[in-house]
């Protein structure tokens, strides 16, 4: 029998995850008929209550011809991320992989004709990084027993009985069996299940992949870990693990108008602020209709990776900073009898307080290293630093503790 704390393990090593929204949205990218609908572009059909007749149309036209596993899971891997999780089916109901359960795939429906999961399987295999999936177990806008879509069909008349029975199970079984060893089952929006619902589910997913992760939006709190709200960061983690599903954007899916980038710098902290309160940071990237994935996408990444390289310890299996509240110069990060102090807002001195060891000693992360002074008087301490803030990269100073 695999514990969740056995199954976290890889997790709290990772700490930092691409996610990926990817469909047959990436078409209209946020524009139907002529007509620029605000909010996320994967929730197009339900913004312009696109009948199913109308945008399962869609599917004919969906030939990511420029899609290539390779130099997607290379973003992943250059940026320092160490999991990927991808829509296998997001609220729309369109299959992303090859399903046996319903033709409305990208295999069967569409003139791509090809399984763009086993060739991520594969990529991610090759590279160490694990494949996860995103499964939109509630909401479903194709499926008439499912909750979402009141424009096609009369919620009166749902049995979400027989969409978790005959459609959500036995895709949740073919994503578990057909795509080798699976890190984690991203669930979303549980709305219509039910807490036995919840439970069986999880379950479900641990008997066909014991050490595959559930998250938290399986629904009744229920999973192995909790997921915060959409770009949300807690003050504290509270009870269990936890993740903040973010967006480099202001939209998962693709949209042709969305150009609302943060800045590395903004991820940077983002991602360090997230490891100081002792979570993981799941970032998302929206590839267009043809596969590819928008150039400020790759270009942060990219940059992310080059501060990964440098400052990689600080985050990897570090914890929440155990001083309790972060300072106001920036984010603490720890490792047993090592602190990471990620100061974003340089200055001559910082000091720390709480401490309850002594300094060993206290250097820069960067590979020069370089000695930084301090005082320590009992359980505070002064840090003298460079007078030139160095670049953002070599911007986190390590304190070795006896
Ligand atoms: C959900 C989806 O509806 C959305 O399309 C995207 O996939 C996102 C990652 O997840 O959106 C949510 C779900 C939960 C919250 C916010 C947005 N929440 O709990 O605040």
């Amino acid at each position: 029998m695999v514990t969740t704390e056995e199954r976290l393990q890889w997790w709290r090593q990772a700490r930092f995850g691409m996610f990926i929204h990817w469909g047959l949205y990436a078409i209209p990218a946020g524009i139907w008929k002529g007509k620029e609908y605000d909010g996320i572009g994967e929730w197009i059909m339900h913004h312009a209550q696109i009948p199913v007749k109308e945008y399962e149309k869609l599917a004919r036209e969906f030939n990511p011809v420029n899609f290539n596993a390779d130099n997607w899971v290379r973003l992943a891997d250059k940026a320092g991320m160490k999991y990927l999780t991808i829509t296998a089916k997001h609220h729309d109901g369109f299959a992303m992989y090859d399903s046996e359960v319903s033709d409305y795939n990208i295999v069967d429906a569409t003139p791509f004709k090809k399984d763009p999961m086993k060739e991520l399987a594969r990529a991610c295999k090759e590279a160490g990084i694990k494949l996860c999936f995103y499964y939109s177990q509630d909401q479903d806008w194709h499926h008439p027993d499912a909750s979402g879509n009141d424009w096609d069909f009369d919620p009166e008349e749902k049995n979400f009985e027989n969409y978790f029975e005959n459609k959500v199970k036995p895709q949740v079984r073919e994503l578990l069996t057909n795509y080798g060893p699976i890190g984690m089952i991203w669930f979303d929006t549980p709305i219509s299940i039910s807490e036995e619902q919840s439970e069986e589910l999880t379950e479900f997913v641990h008997e066909l992949q014991p050490d595959c992760l559930v998250n938290g939006r399986v629904g009744h709190d229920k999973g192995d870990y909790g997921n915060m709200g959409d770009n949300q960061i807690p003050e504290n983690g509270g009870h269990r693990d936890w993740e903040t599903p973010a967006t480099m954007n202001d939209t998962w899916g693709y949209k042709t108008t969305d150009e609302n980038w943060k800045s590395t710098r903004t991820l940077i902290h983002l991602l360090a602020d997230i490891v100081s309160k002792g979570g993981n940071y799941l970032l998302n990237v929206g590839p267009t209709a043809e596969g590819i994935i928008p150039h400020p996408s790759i270009e942060r990444l990219a940059d992310m990776g080059e501060w990964m390289k440098v400052n990689g310890a600080s985050i990897y299996g570090a914890t929440a900073n155990p001083l309790g509240e972060n300072p106001d110069w920036g984010v603490i990060t720890a490792k047993p009898d090592r602190l990471y102090l990620h100061v974003f807002d340089w200055k001559e001195k910082i000091q720390l307080s709480e401490l309850e060891k002594s300094i060993k000693q206290s250097y820069l992360l960067a590979d020069n290293r370089q000695k930084i002074q301090f005082k320590q008087k009992e359980s505070k301490a002064e840090f003298s630093l460079p007078k030139k803030a160095p670049d953002q990269k070599n911007s986190v100073i390590v304190v070795e503790l006896e």
